[in-house]
């Protein structure tokens, strides 16, 4: 995937950077867009054989789902094991329905790297919802950080896959 595309559309739910200092953050809540989720899906048994271009197949599959207007992207990373993503779901998807066919597609493109390596994609997946300005702000920073915390690059926007490298792309 080039260099800078994978951040084309990413943009938070527009009542949010508005409320970053609202006296009543713990209240807010994000009646601009439909529930915001932070997702976490791992490979089990979880070993590092998410390549480049397995990165690049899940970048991909948000592109489309941005795209095809079925969340808003807020920040993603994807690492050599596991996933992280902060969305919002776009009416009329459902988490369910969204995570199954972002999955099928994911697990589709990639089964064969993963069978050779023994290891696959775990059954479900980690899921919060996300409720306040501070929560938000938060695990966007978290999702983004990770591979700086594993020590994978020095800082957020060198890491391939992440949206900290593709921010200013909108
Ligand atoms: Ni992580």
């Amino acid at each position: 995937m080039p260099a800078g595309k994978c951040g084309r559309g990413l943009s938070a739910p527009t009542n949010v950077s508005s409320q970053a200092h609202s006296k009543n953050l713990r209240l807010h809540r994000w009646t601009g867009a439909s529930a915001t989720f932070f997702i976490t899906k791992s490979l089990h048994p979880k070993r590092p054989f998410l390549d480049p271009e397995a990165r690049a197949i899940v970048i991909s599959a948000f592109l489309f789902a941005v795209d095809d207007k079925r969340i808003y992207l807020r920040a993603f990373v994807v690492m050599p094991d596991h996933w992280h993503a902060l969305f919002a779901l776009r009416e009329p998807w459902t988490l369910p329905k969204f995570m199954h066919d972002f999955m099928s597609y994911v697990a589709r493109k990639t089964s064969y790297l993963l069978s050779t390596q023994d290891t696959a994609w775990q059954d479900g997946y980690y899921g919060t919802h996300v409720k306040t300005a501070r929560q938000f702000e938060y695990v966007a920073y978290y999702i983004e950080q990770n591979p700086v915390v594993k020590g994978l690059v020095d800082s957020a926007e060198q890491w391939d896959a992440s949206s900290a490298s593709c921010k200013d792309i909108g």
